[in-house]
């Protein structure tokens, strides 16, 4: 009801009676009153008039599921939300092998063991980003799982485009990326046998609102508000995120490779371009041919065509620094 509450006053720009919202809704007036002072207590702007009603004004900065379902089309996605919480992807692995179903998503405002690939950390600030996860059990062979991580690459590149107007590239296997900055990170881990997959697990940080980066980030990275100038509802952007996954996502599932392929390429920093390998460690340069159905990277090395695992390589532009 809180959702519903939340979306109906979205949609209305003018003031709305209590008895309005309460007919609209087939709620009492008393129960209205109650979700709009909740609302209040946990931050929301509310303007209330006595003879005009109710007029939101400004949501709470929070990715609480009934925040972020007032911007879904979809009312029926399952949600788990966290003040704090270690990893998103790990709670998401918890929750699917107690049977989370496909689709399901898991928010936190703040990870204190955000993780990338490689053993590498992710950071962040409490509110800063968008940082969530979803549960996914797509039936395909899991030589095929690593499309899912371009899927959801897509996806949250389109989230940003259609959300804020930033155009990002995608630097295979796994960054977005603006201006060669790291905008946002996925990090998909899975549970598979030989020719099955039981879950998949993709966690997306999207930095959003941090408007400045410390350390070995300064160079590296930047947020939609560095970019924009604006700052980010999280809520909306986390909203179209999922909307935007779970398309290129069952795009992918149904039509495969082939059907989004081509999107990738025109988005990817890397195609057609010299880049430096860091596989343990050796480096070597490489000229990148393309990508092929498996979702590896084709290099071409001293006239040889190599396939890279995006579970074991790291790659850079020749002089950038993600
Ligand atoms: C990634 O790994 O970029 C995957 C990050 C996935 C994070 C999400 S958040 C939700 C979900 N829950 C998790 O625990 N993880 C996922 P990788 O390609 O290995 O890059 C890691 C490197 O990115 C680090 O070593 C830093 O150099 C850099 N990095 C760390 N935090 C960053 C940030 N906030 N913005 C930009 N770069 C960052």
């Amino acid at each position: 009801m809180r959702q519903q509450i939340i979306k109906f006053l979205l949609s209305q720009e003018e003031y709305q009676s209590g008895e309005a919202l309460s007919a609209q809704l087939g709620i009492s007036r008393a129960a209205v009153w109650k979700h709009i002072k909740a609302l209040r207590e946990e931050g929301a702007e509310i303007d209330a008039h006595t003879n005009k009603g109710y007029r939101l004004i400004r949501l709470p900065d929070l990715l609480k599921p009934e925040y972020i379902g007032a911007y879904l089309d979809d009312y029926r996605v399952p949600m788990r939300w966290f003040e704090e919480v270690g990893s998103t992807n790990d709670y998401g692995k918890k929750w699917a092998q107690e049977g989370a179903e496909d689709g399901s998503v898991v928010v936190a405002e703040h990870q204190t063991m955000g993780k990338g690939r490689l053993n590498r950390s992710w950071e962040s600030v409490p509110h800063g980003s968008v940082e969530m996860s979803i549960v996914l059990r797509p039936k395909i062979p899991p030589q095929q799982a690593a499309g899912i991580n371009f899927a959801v690459a897509l996806g949250v590149a389109a989230a940003i485009e259609k959300g804020y107007g930033v155009s990002t590239k995608i630097k295979w296997p796994n960054d977005i990326t603006y201006q060669n900055k790291k905008i946002c990170g996925i990090l998909t881990e899975m549970s598979a046998d030989m020719d099955h997959i039981e879950y998949a697990v993709s966690g997306a940080g999207v930095n959003a609102n941090q408007e400045t980066f410390h350390g070995e980030l300064k160079e590296k990275a930047t947020s939609i508000r560095i970019i924009t100038g604006k700052s980010v509802n999280r809520a909306q952007l986390c909203a179209m995120e999922i909307q935007e996954i779970l398309r290129y996502y069952k795009k992918y599932i149904v039509s495969g490779m082939s059907s989004i392929i081509q999107e990738y390429k025109e988005k990817s920093a890397v195609l057609g371009k010299q880049i430096n390998v860091i596989a343990g460690a050796e480096t070597y340069c490489g000229f990148c041919k393309g990508f092929a159905e498996d979702g590896t990277l084709l290099v071409e090395v001293d006239g040889e065509l190599r396939r890279l695992l995006a579970g074991e390589v790291s790659i850079r532009g020749m002089n950038d620094y993600v």
